[in-house]
């Protein structure tokens, strides 16, 4: 894992299925097979929520001492908020930056007037980061912004501006704390500086709950608060429940996040049953799809950084943000997305253009985003859906808003599975603009003319009679789409009660083409496409999947002289897998299989296992390579499994073809900081991967 940690995570899974594919995403709301159905797991039904959920878009902000900086430090231009523990910054050190915070040009009706006009509906700001400095008038700390030049409550003075906006004021507020002498752990390499000495975790947490408890007294009703830094092993979940309940008894309506407590699954964000938190905290990431009864989060970087980096430039585009908010909106999520102002009190340029951009879209197209919910559509070929449904005693509708990112050049959007009529469709911001709508079969035929409208993301409202009914295409799950054996191949209609037929010749399918019922055998290069079917007509998108039929690899290789692998040991600070060749090794001893020892807490180092593996049976054969941080499998010299990369306990699966016999085999891997781990499982494709047998392996 790239960053210091204490948590421990194994390997979840014993044994791995070999390669899945599901042609299409199983979870839609609203979805149906011709009759209205209940969503299968609705919200909650806390007014608390209301406002939050229809709100959509929020600013965070990222703000302290490490502006000051500005990423830099040393030769290193890489750093952030994060530089007192990247740069090893001692704490005397850090703390004079004090001295330099002064942020004259700071204007809290500046900020909160750029994020009301880009269209955002709340605020989250650092109140204090790990680094412990507070940005408020803390009574209870003297590392707070009154022991800086500027002494002003930046806090008051933005809570009164964001209300002022009409906007929610929210409170990020960091549980790990570098600065506090009681927080545990230290970090590894200040330990010398700052021994633990007579540091009481209790009493942190208490200092911790007086810090909350200003925030949620002294400054008006907060929206939300925003934990983080959870993860470190001396925060617990007794904590967290104490911490939810302080919050709740300050300020009942108060909303409080999933990192309150240790629930939250890795940066995906989403927490088991059974935790303390009200949202989920995906971070740097979108879900790749709705969570049917979950509230959720996504927050997000411009660039690649949450705090002030002055040489980052490389921030996302205009179009990518407004999609990435679409996206969002489409799966039922909110987007908080990050600015990092500079340590004079201003937005970096950059962050202002974008800001005033996506305000101009949202000021023509805000109205898909706010109060919407999930598509009722799995995915859509050429953008994504949100959804409103109006429905009392007296009216029942149904808007759909089609957030359009890649414009037909033909002027005719498909939009395959409605069953619904469409009663009217109009492009927003442009009403004289008209579209006509032709169905047929469960498709809509959208006449919207050539050239997007909207050179982001174009929005077509149609507006319909009842609950969305969608008409699903056909999930198709097949072990692997190579194959050297025959496979078995499922086909799940996309909607109950009704049919899925399919061809196995490249055709569209009709009512005359071969119902799906039971497994199929597939033993030949071919493609499947299913649809599903209503009364002889088909209704849905079509599903295609292209199986290949491949040769497998000669094996090439006898068996080495001696049994295991060899693994060579080399020693250097990396991001992603070294370039081994020109590396010298420290040391290279015989290993009986790939896997580290339960023990092993060696850092900064990689491991490269050469050798040869013994193959019985010609055959497809899946291999899931799991790892902490980054791996590579090669077999014959190909990349079989590429997970490179820092980061946490992850597997990802590949397969090959292998003829019986001894073949080459690479396994690299390389651990930076923080857990290490590695294992490889194997198995023919279709049934389990286990781990692999020493016997399996020899060497030169
Ligand atoms: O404030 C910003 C970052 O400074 C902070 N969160 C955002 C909003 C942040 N701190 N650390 N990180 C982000 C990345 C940390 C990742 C990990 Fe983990 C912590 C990897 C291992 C421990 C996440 C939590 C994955 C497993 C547990």
């Amino acid at each position: 894992m790239p960053l210091p940690t204490t948590i421990s995570r194994l390997c979840a899974a014993a044994t791995l299925a070999a390669l899945p594919v599901v042609a299409t995403p199983a979870l839609a709301q609203s979805t149906t097979n011709g009759v209205a159905a209940p969503a299968q797991a609705q919200l909650s039904n806390d007014p608390r929520m209301d406002w939050w959920r229809d709100a959509r878009f929020g600013m965070f902000i990222h703000w302290g001492l490490y502006a000051v900086p500005a990423g830099e430090w040393g030769d290193g231009t890489g750093h952030a908020e994060w530089i007192r523990t990247t740069a090893q910054i001692p704490l005397d050190t850090y703390d004079q930056f004090r001295g330099q915070f002064n942020p004259v040009k700071f204007d809290a009706d500046e900020w909160a007037a750029m994020a009301a006009d880009a269209g955002m509906k709340y605020i989250v700001i650092t109140t204090k980061h790990h680094d412990g400095f507070a940005l408020y008038d803390s009574a209870v700390s003297d590392f707070d912004v009154m022991s800086t030049p500027f002494k002003r409550d930046i806090m008051a003075e933005l809570a009164e501006a964001t209300r002022a906006q009409g906007l929610e004021m929210c409170w990020y507020h960091s549980i790990m704390d570098w600065h506090h002498p009681d927080y545990l752990p230290r970090r590894g390499w200040e330990k010398a500086d700052r021994p633990d000495g007579d540091a009481d975790m209790d009493r942190y947490v208490q200092y911790l709950f007086n810090q909350v408890t200003e925030l949620l007294t002294n400054y008006g009703d907060i929206g939300v608060m925003w934990f983080d830094g959870e993860w470190e092993a001396t925060w617990n979940s007794t904590y967290g429940e104490a911490l939810y309940k302080l919050c709740r008894s300050l300020q009942p309506d108060v909303i409080v996040n999933n990192r309150v407590d240790k629930g939250r699954g890795g940066m995906a964000g989403m927490s088991d049953e059974g935790y303390f938190g009200d949202f989920g905290t995906p971070e740097q990431t979108i879900p790749a799809t709705g969570i049917p009864g979950v509230d959720w989060e996504t927050c997000m970087t411009m660039n690649g950084h949450w705090g002030y980096n002055a040489a980052d430039k490389d921030f996302k585009s205009t179009t990518d943000l407004i999609q990435k908010l679409g996206d969002i909106a489409s799966k039922g999520g909110n987007f908080l997305l990050n600015i990092g102002p500079k340590a004079d009190g201003t937005f970096p340029q950059e962050s202002i253009d974008r800001l005033r951009e996506i305000g101009d879209w949202m000021d023509v197209n805000g109205e898909a985003i706010y109060g919407t919910s999930a598509s009722p559509f799995d995915t859509l070929p050429w953008g994504r859906c949100t959804m409103k449904h109006h429905g009392d005693r007296h009216l029942d509708m149904t808007t759909l808003y089609l957030h359009v990112f890649d414009w037909p050049t033909s002027g005719v959007l498909r939009l395959d599975g409605l069953g619904n009529e469409v009663l009217s469709a109009k492009l927003l911001g442009d009403a004289d603009r008209s579209v006509g709508v032709e169905q047929h079969n469960g498709t809509a035929f959208l006449q919207v003319g050539t050239g997007a409208p909207d050179p982001h993301s174009s929005v077509i409202e149609l507006s319909m009679q009842g609950r969305p009914i969608v008409y699903r295409a056909p999930s198709v799950n097949a072990p692997a789409t190579r194959l050297y054996d025959p496979i078995e191949v499922s086909i799940t209609s996309g909607s109950k009660h009704l049919e899925a037929r399919y061809t196995l010749d490249g055709s569209e399918p009709t009512a005359s083409s071969t119902l799906a019922r039971g497994p199929l055998t597939i033993s030949d290069s071919c493609t499947l496409i299913a649809q599903t079917f209503r009364d002889g007509k088909p209704v849905s998108a079509t599903t295609r999947v292209t199986f290949e039929k491949v040769s497998p690899q000669p094996a090439t290789v006898t068996r080495g002289a001696h049994d295991g692998l060899r693994c060579a040991v080399f020693e250097g600070e990396w991001d992603a897998l070294p370039d081994f060749t020109g590396l010298t090794a420290t040391e290279s001893f015989a290993s009986d299989t790939v896997a580290l020892p339960d023990t092993y807490t060696k850092e900064r180092v990689a491991h490269r296992y050469t050798g040869r593996i013994r193959i019985d049976h010609t055959g497809m054969y899946a291999f899931a390579l799991t790892s902490d941080d980054g791996s590579a499998l090669a077999i014959n010299g190909t990349t079989v499994v590429d997970n490179d990369g820092l980061h946490g306990s992850k597997t990802i699966t590949g397969v090959a073809a292998l003829e019986a016999g001894w073949h080459t085999i690479t396994v690299d891997w390389f651990n930076k900081t923080g857990g290490a781990e590695l294992a490889l499982r194997m198995g023919p494709v279709g049934s389990e991967a286990e781990i692999v047998d020493p016997g399996r392996f020899s060497h030169e």
